[in-house]
């Protein structure tokens, strides 16, 4: 015979009910990210900072875009077949990097995507889609690179006529904003997401830009965001490189090299600094070791352990007390 339920298993229930719309609307909320590689992948790497940056909730799926599934991985998202691609919480696909810039700076007004002032906001606008469109001599000659600095690449007039056009924009906004350094419009916005693998060009193949704009370049590069894109891009191993040039190499600028390692345990901590789930995968630093709870939270703190706020309040909290 059914029995009746009490008033303590009814309100069990309804919270449980409530916690799986909750969950089931948070879910909804999440954009979800189409990536095809971080260390070679300049789209990627703006469809990733244009969430990031501004803090937006997303889950991202590495597509195999050097594996050869890329097609198939893409056939859910038809028709786009590049990367990024977007899709919105209603299942709405975008593709195009452009079109996912106005369309995530549409649904969030207040995360400030393109800059407040109408003549800087056009500005970055055309800076973009200029990005989009041009500088075709640079980016055929110096595929995006994360990995190391090239010593001696010898650019082209070509390129050194988009890297000069480049430098032009790059003042114009500066002249429309008031801002010598720093971000292009004052307050970071998606000019500089679309710029950032631009600088990572310029410093990866030591392209010669103006002092000043050297300087952006590095800034750019510098934010704590651009390195754990570069570390969890250094997880991969690349057999073969697939764009060498034949020539020798200089460690990336930013972040020294890292000497941490991985080791088997036992560690200091037992709760990995990302997740809190029990460790697993083991680094050493500086003679100390710290546990993580895969290998891939391992293996990107291995690349650049002072890129992660949680691990380093881990290191500050156990060698403080
Ligand atoms: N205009 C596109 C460019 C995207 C693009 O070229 N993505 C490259 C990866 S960086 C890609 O998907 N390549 C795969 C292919 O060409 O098949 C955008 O703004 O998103």
């Amino acid at each position: 015979m059914a029995r009746s339920i009490t008033f303590r298993e009814q309100a069990a229930h309804k919270s449980l009910f409530y916690r799986a719309v909750n969950l089931r609307h948070r879910l909804r909320m999440t954009y979800d990210l189409f990536i095809g590689d971080r260390l070679f992948s300049s789209w990627s790497m703006r469809g990733w900072l244009m969430l990031e940056k501004f803090n937006l909730p997303y889950r991202s799926h590495m597509t195999g875009l050097y594996s050869g599934t890329m097609a198939q991985d893409m056939e859910p998202l038809a028709p786009a077949r590049l990367v990024p691609a977007l899709r919105l919480p209603d299942d709405t696909v975008v593709g195009e990097s452009l079109a996912m810039a106005e369309t995530l700076a549409e649904r969030h007004p207040d995360a400030r995507l393109w800059p407040s002032d109408p003549t800087a906001r056009a500005t970055a606008r055309w800076l973009c889609a200029e990005m989009v469109a041009g500088f075709g001599a640079l980016r055929g000659e110096c595929p995006m690179q994360l990995l190391h600095v090239w010593q001696g690449f010898k650019p082209s007039d070509e390129t050194l006529a988009d890297l000069a056009r480049i430098e032009t924009l790059w003042a114009h906004a500066r002249g429309i904003s008031g801002t010598a350094q720093g971000p292009l419009f004052g307050a970071y916005s998606v000019a500089d997401v679309f710029y950032t693998p631009v600088a990572a060009r310029i410093i990866g193949y030591g392209l010669p830009v103006s002092e000043a704009n050297q300087a952006y370049c590095l800034d750019l590069l510098s934010d704590p965001i651009v390195r754990q894109w570069r570390a969890m891009g250094l997880t991969v191993q690349y057999e073969p490189f697939p764009y060498p040039q034949g020539l020798p190499s200089g460690s990336w600028p930013i972040g020294g090299v890292s000497s941490a390692k991985p080791v088997p345990g036992p560690s200091i901590n037992d709760a990995c600094p990302y997740s809190g789930n029990p460790v697993a995968d083991f680094l050493d630093l500086d003679g100390q070791c710290w546990g993580f709870c895969n290998p891939f939270c391992r293996d990107k703190t291995v690349a650049d352990p002072n890129a992660w706020p949680k691990f380093i309040a881990l290191r500050a909290a156990v060698n403080e007390t």
